[in-house]
């Protein structure tokens, strides 16, 4: 059975999902949180990129989070995507983020951020200079170094690229031993700073030796698939969390270079990652929302107008093949698009970026749709994500 594309203002009537972005769950589209205080106790403006890539924003944006704090935020655009805004430049000069407004102070430096925060709102649980925290926050930079020369640099041979995994493991040993002295699935006894220190590059870690390298951390490590189920348990990590697909290629322009190892198992995990299917993939494991379909519509429909116009195919071409794809989503009937379409859908199923769009399981959704709506119409790829920069995604061109 096949369908006619819906119209637009058919498809909006498919959903009502709606959140509310101050006060109701963590989200990354949020320019105010205030945990239903008044806006008058805000202290706080945290300025962080526009996309949500940047590893050490998130660390305080979940801090901030976790400890509800009520806060403002400000978005800048990365180097790697576009051009720093001018005004920034007069809040950090090096343009680096995040940065930290708290009670008129600028803070850079992520670290220095979370200290700052913790000597006006307390610590989250254990502060950033107890004695447990700093061998554990050691320990977070071993894994770090010990995944970049294995992830971003090109191994000269074969035993070279099996040292780089073995010294990665080893680090990952000495996290699965520390997680191990827990009782519970955390660092420390109860959730706390550490596993916030430590959110952005494992997850960051689990998506990139999944894709170039075909080594799966969650799956492979017991304590670490705990700790990351655990860490899915929470709202505000469901609200922050991203996907391997925005990932795999958010992470080569930010780091220099990642490096495939060509082994089997990586180009299976590769081709997963690129061309789906997208459900069952290690980078979430808690249910499916019931919403799902119903986000990613609302969320494209919020904003058709410049997801079309910047799609490089025709625009009343991509209009019709973007609302078959919705089509197909919302109804389950295949919905042919227009003639050569396949291309252009493709070049929007490779750009939705997560948590920036939607949450993890609309983006499934909405990537599934748009790979089998394009495959009715042939196996064209889009033009290439671009992997010395991400220019392909600048903010400049979405207001
Ligand atoms: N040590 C700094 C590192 C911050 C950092 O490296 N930020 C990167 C983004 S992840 C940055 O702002 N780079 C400039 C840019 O991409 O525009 C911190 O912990 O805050």
């Amino acid at each position: 059975m096949t369908t006619a594309p819906l119209s637009w203002p058919e498809l909006e009537s498919m959903t009502d999902f709606q959140i509310d972005t101050v006060n109701g769950p963590t989200n990354a589209q949020a320019l105010l949180r205030l945990f239903g205080h008044p806006e008058s106790d805000v202290r706080v403006t945290l300025y962080r990129d526009h996309h949500a890539w940047c590893p050490y924003c998130q660390k305080v944006w979940l801090w901030l989070e976790e400890k509800q704090i009520p806060y403002r935020i400000k978005k800048v655009t990365m180097f790697c995507y576009g051009k720093k805004e001018s005004w920034y430049r007069h809040i950090a000069p090096s343009g680096m983020l995040p940065a930290l407004e708290l009670d008129d102070r600028i803070i850079t430096e992520s670290d220095d951020i979370l200290v700052a925060l913790e000597r006006v709102f307390g610590p989250l649980h254990k502060g950033m200079a107890d004695p447990v925290v700093v061998p554990l926050r050691r320990l977070e930079r071993l894994l770090f170094r010990a995944w970049c020369v294995w992830l971003c640099y090109p191994s000269r041979s074969t035993r070279e690229e099996q040292r780089n995994r073995e010294q990665f493991a080893e680090i990952v040993t000495k996290i699965e031993d520390a997680l191990n002295r827990t009782p519970g699935p955390y660092f420390l006894d109860d959730f706390s700073v550490v596993d916030v220190v430590f959110t952005p590059y494992v997850e960051r870690m689990n998506a990139s030796l999944y894709y170039y390298k075909g080594y799966s951390l969650r799956e492979e490590n017991p304590r670490l698939s705990d700790w990351f189920d655990a860490m899915e348990s929470r709202p505000t990590y469901r609200g922050a969390q991203s996907d391997f697909h925005t990932h795999a290629h958010d992470l080569p322009p930010q780091m220099g270079g990642c490096y495939e190892n060509n082994q089997p198992q990586m180009k299976l995990n590769k081709d997963r990652v690129d061309n789906g299917p997208w459900e069952g993939l290690p980078d979430v494991t808690y249910p499916e929302p019931e919403h799902s379909r119903a986000e990613a519509l609302h969320r494209v429909i919020k904003h058709h107008a410049n997801i079309i116009r910047v799609n490089p195919a025709d625009d009343a071409v991509f209009d019709e093949a973007l609302r078959c794809a919705l089509t197909h989503m919302m109804t389950g009937e295949a919905c042919p698009p227009p003639k050569e379409s396949d291309a252009a859908l493709r070049y929007l199923r490779d750009r939705i970026s997560v948590p920036r769009d939607m949450s993890i399981y609309a983006a499934k959704r909405l990537r599934q749709a748009l790979e089998e709506t394009a495959a009715l119409e042939g196996d064209r790829q889009g033009p290439p994500i671009p992997v010395r920069h991400r220019r392909d995604q600048d903010p400049a061109n979405f207001i």
